[in-house]
């Protein structure tokens, strides 16, 4: 039998006039050029319903098949943040420590990271945001997701882009290998950690490499 598709409704695309559009762009352009990643947090609270709106933005990011194959883990127990931060720290050193290839070190040094992770405490919540490759059924079959990476890093973008206009900061933190971070969440087998986004404010007077983006001639080709 052929799938039913559900039914299509009205709707209204939010529109401009080209000189407003133009100053919208440019206005959103300028204010995302602003954007940094922070790795030295201040420990001011920040409340659990403005990091729910957060979630919701990201949840809005299209995805294959409207699959929505994403999981977002949101931590601000000190506990649990402590076992993150340890776990965190000890693949991190192994990593510092010789695992990272010589290249990849001194491509590293400009923006000043090493094997410490003071933020995973410090920050007021932790989003660990997991992909899921499939789902699982209610009668316990499995049920496949599309382009799981892509709709994930998609969502990643949103949430990024609203921790931002929220007047917030993050760091889009990959510790190499993230397996422990499904142990320490208890999540199951069909979920992967994706990616983990320490937020709140930064750090009082805090400093950020001083690093150029590329010009639009750099980056793009127009035919
Ligand atoms: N995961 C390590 C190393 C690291 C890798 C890249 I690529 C970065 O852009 C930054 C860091 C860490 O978090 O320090």
């Amino acid at each position: 039998m052929a799938p039913t598709a559900n039914p299509f409704i009205p709707y209204a695309p939010v529109t401009f006039s080209v000189s407003e559009s133009l100053e919208r762009a440019s206005d959103f352009y300028t204010f995302m050029d602003q954007r940094r990643s922070i790795r030295d947090f201040s420990d001011k609270p920040v409340p659990r319903n403005l990091i729910q709106k957060l979630i919701l933005t990201a949840a809005s990011a299209p995805s294959g098949a409207h699959k929505q194959p994403w999981t977002f883990c949101v931590i601000s127990d000190l506990a649990l943040k402590t076992q993150i931060r340890a776990a965190a720290e000890k693949e991190e050193y192994e990593s510092y420590q010789g695992r990272m290839s010589q290249e990849w070190l001194e491509d590293l040094a400009p923006l000043g990271t090493d094997w410490q992770k003071p933020f995973l405490e410090t920050a007021p919540w932790l989003i660990v945001v997991f992909k899921k490759a499939y789902d699982v059924q209610p009668d316990g079959s499995k049920r496949n997701n599309y382009y799981v990476s892509e709709s994930v890093g998609l969502a990643c973008g949103f949430l990024i882009s609203a921790i931002h206009q929220a007047g917030l900061v993050t760091l889009t933190h990959t510790p190499s290998p993230m397996n422990f971070l499904s142990k320490l969440l208890n999540r199951p087998a069909n979920e992967r950690p994706f990616l983990l986004l320490p937020v709140g404010y930064a750090a009082e007077n805090v400093k950020v490499p001083n690093l150029a983006r590329k010009s639009l001639e750099e980056m793009s080709v127009w035919y």
